[in-house]
């Protein structure tokens, strides 16, 4: 990454646009845009900024503060009548999209006992992570699951998918996160509702897990080619489990503690092509270290409390609140304990950024690694 800073727009820097304005060449410019054409020099520095620049700002949501309203929700809308029931997360930087960083969307549905959203399929891909309630399901191209809470729910691009919770269950609500944006600003988005309203279900239950959730085993024989992981629910369980028993061995990462990505079993790499998603699990009081990556990424706090400070600014958390980092933007997690360990989800797109061969990251030299605060959010 550059190391610029933060000081994007400098314009005196040898072979950089710097053209002052004068009456010939304001004249020239109305011309111009009269032909809808414009001279490059007049955003030259702009669209080619010395690093990625995000028009998204730092943010936290807390859910003590968002439950009544996705509660509320419930009681005004059906599902039948909203096709899904959501309050969506904006971030402020951002009004020209909904989206909550970058180029990800997320939102917090919320399903009671009986009730079942209709069965679509879209160019998004989109994950759930489950928040709260008993007896959820969602059904991907026929593979139904149930759902606990802190667990994580794929649905690939192109499946088809719908989400309920069964007549014994309580209210559920989840966070869904779709690439919705990207689709969009891709201008590659199709949506389609499927033909009946709920489609079948073709598989045994929780088929996914059993076939493809073994710690290091797959079954003999099958094979996958789809371009996501065959692997749909990743169960809390064994991911804390998972977690603990590196804690054991591991320093951990300096910038994210002990940190373990969610993988397709059969590639090892992201479970869908855009998003990528991880657990990472901070020690008591522990305090990582600055850093900042090309890509941006949506948090959900899975146990424990604490805070992180992006770009100086710091935002507090604690069970599920979910914040965002803007890609870019300087990071560091802090657990608040001193004796239990904290949990933090997040999803991201990094798969797009490595794929691209953009990805780059870059640890804070400065002041033994860690960021003044310099801010707190608006509330
Ligand atoms: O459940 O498929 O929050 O299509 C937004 C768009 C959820 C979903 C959202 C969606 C879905």
């Amino acid at each position: 990454m550059a190391t610029a800073g933060y000081d994007h727009y400098r314009e005196d820097v040898a072979g950089r646009a710097n053209v002052a304005d004068t009456a010939e060449l304001v004249d020239f410019y109305r011309a111009l845009e009269q032909q809808h054409t414009g001279a490059l020099w007049t955003v030259a520095n702009k669209i080619e900024p010395w690093e990625p620049v995000s028009a998204s700002r730092p943010m936290v949501w807390h859910y003590d503060r968002l439950r009544d309203h996705v509660l509320r929700a419930l009681e005004l809308v059906t599902p039948e009548q909203a096709g899904r029931r959501v309050v969506y997360l904006a971030n402020p930087g951002r009004t020209d999209v909904v989206a909550a960083v970058g180029w990800l969307y997320s939102g917090l549905q919320v399903m009671g006992p009986g009730e079942c959203a209709s069965s679509h399929r879209h160019s998004a891909s989109a994950l759930r992570f489950i928040m709260e309630g008993s007896g959820a399901f969602t059904n991907v191209d026929g593979h139904k699951m149930t759902l606990g809470a802190n667990d994580f729910v794929l649905t690939p691009n192109g499946t088809w998918h719908e989400h309920g919770v069964s007549e014994d269950g309580t209210v559920c609500i989840w966070q869904d996160g779709l690439d919705i944006p990207l689709m969009n600003a891709l201008e590659a988005n199709f949506y389609e509702v499927h033909p009946d309203l709920q489609q079948a279900v073709s598989f045994p239950i929780d088929d996914s897990t059993a076939t493809w959730g073994a710690a290091a085993l797959r079954p003999a024989g099958e094979t996958w080619s789809r371009r996501y992981s065959p692997l749909l629910k990743y169960e809390w369980g064994p991911t804390y489990e998972g977690l603990l028993r590196y804690s054991k061995v591991t320093a951990g990462s300096p910038y994210d503690g002990v940190h373990m990505d969610y993988v397709n079993p059969i590639s090892g790499g992201p479970v869908m092509p855009t998003i990528g998603a991880a657990m990472q699990l901070l020690r008591p009081g522990e305090h990582t270290k600055a850093h900042r990556e090309v890509g941006s990424f949506i948090y959900q706090c899975a146990k424990g409390s604490g805070y992180s400070i992006v770009n100086g600014q710091r935002l507090d958390w604690k069970e599920r609140d979910i914040f965002c980092e803007p890609t870019g933007m300087w990071h560091e997690h802090v657990n608040g304990s001193n004796s239990g360990d904290a949990c933090l989800f997040s999803f991201h797109d990094l798969p797009v950024m490595r794929s691209l061969g953009l990805y780059r990251a870059e640890g804070l030299a400065e002041n033994d690694g860690h960021q003044h605060i310099t801010d707190r959010p608006a509330l």
